[in-house]
């Protein structure tokens, strides 16, 4: 738990945010790229801050290697380039196998980069929509186990996630899935699952712990009730989770003991068939 004191000779987590200087937390904690040493080859998304490309990155000594690389779009302000980079600042700390690995970042040069491994088969959302129906149960619960484990070591290490869902974890060939997407509150933001809460905040509600919602407690705790919500999205397919009800009802729902609950989403059944 992110709130119990670190057992001594655990790594922690440092929150960029605490450098006075954030540009110092990202020569701290990330690698800077001669850009030559990386070759995009074509466009795979848009993220908020640029385009998503895919690509090589070679290493003198080493083989080369399958790349995701974010770019910054021109025209930025400092702010977007400091929130831009966070993200490289906060992966940089994390060395586990089921956590997206940073290869490093470009900042001395135009256009600014964030270099991460490949991971061939994308999102988890949209990769299980795409293959419903095509996995083992032993399959599906090996990519729940992958993510346990990250999430775990996300907590050892004393960092809160707050928007672990299925569309912010990614698939490599292997079927190994990866968390992904850090950036604090920067994530909420960005995701457009979040949308404003009575109290102001920008929350996936549907992913997100009741008192997290309510009073903004945001713990290991609240990370591990998102983690039941991808466990279902994972059984179901990429499933929305409580379907089309809206996120009043799922506020509300989740207030309700369980056997109420079941009743409410029997009931909601009943009427969408
Ligand atoms: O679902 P997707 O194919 O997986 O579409 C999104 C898109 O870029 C915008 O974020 C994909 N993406 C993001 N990071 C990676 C990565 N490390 N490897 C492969 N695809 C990625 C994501």
């Amino acid at each position: 738990m992110s709130s119990t004191v670190p057992f001594p000779g655990v790594k922690t987590y440092v929150d960029p945010d605490t450098y006075e200087d954030p540009t110092q937390a990202v020569h701290e904690f990330t690698k800077e790229i001669d850009p030559p040493r990386i070759r995009i080859e074509r466009v795979i998304g848009a993220g908020e801050f640029g385009e998503v490309c895919s690509g090589r990155l070679r290493t003198p000594g080493k083989k080369e290697i399958a790349v995701a690389i974010k770019t910054l779009k021109g025209g930025y302000v400092e702010h977007q380039r400091r929130d831009f980079l966070r993200e490289a600042s906060i992966m940089g700390q994390f060395d586990h196998p089921n956590i997206i690995r940073l290869e490093g970042v470009v900042t001395k040069s135009r256009p600014v980069m964030i270099v991460v491994e490949y991971m061939e088969n994308g999102s988890l959302d949209s990769f299980l929509r795409q293959h419903d129906g095509h996995f083992t149960v032993i399959q599906l619960v090996g990519m729940l186990r992958g993510i346990a484990s990250g999430m775990k070591y996300l907590s050892d290490m004393g960092y809160i996630h707050r928007d672990l869902a299925a569309r912010n974890t990614l698939v490599n060939s292997n079927l190994v899935c990866k968390v992904s997407d850090f950036g604090l509150s920067r994530v909420l933001e960005d995701d457009p699952e979040a949308a404003y809460t009575t109290t102001g905040g920008k929350i996936p509600i549907r992913w997100t712990a009741p008192e997290a919602i309510a009073y903004r407690k945001f713990s290991s705790a609240s990370d591990a009730w998102s983690y039941g919500i991808v466990m279902w999205e994972v059984m179901s397919y990429g499933e929305r989770p409580y379907w089309e009800m809206s996120n009043q009802d799922v506020s509300i729902m989740q207030n309700f003991s369980w056997m109420t609950k079941n009743m409410y989403i029997y009931l909601f059944l009943l009427k969408r068939f």
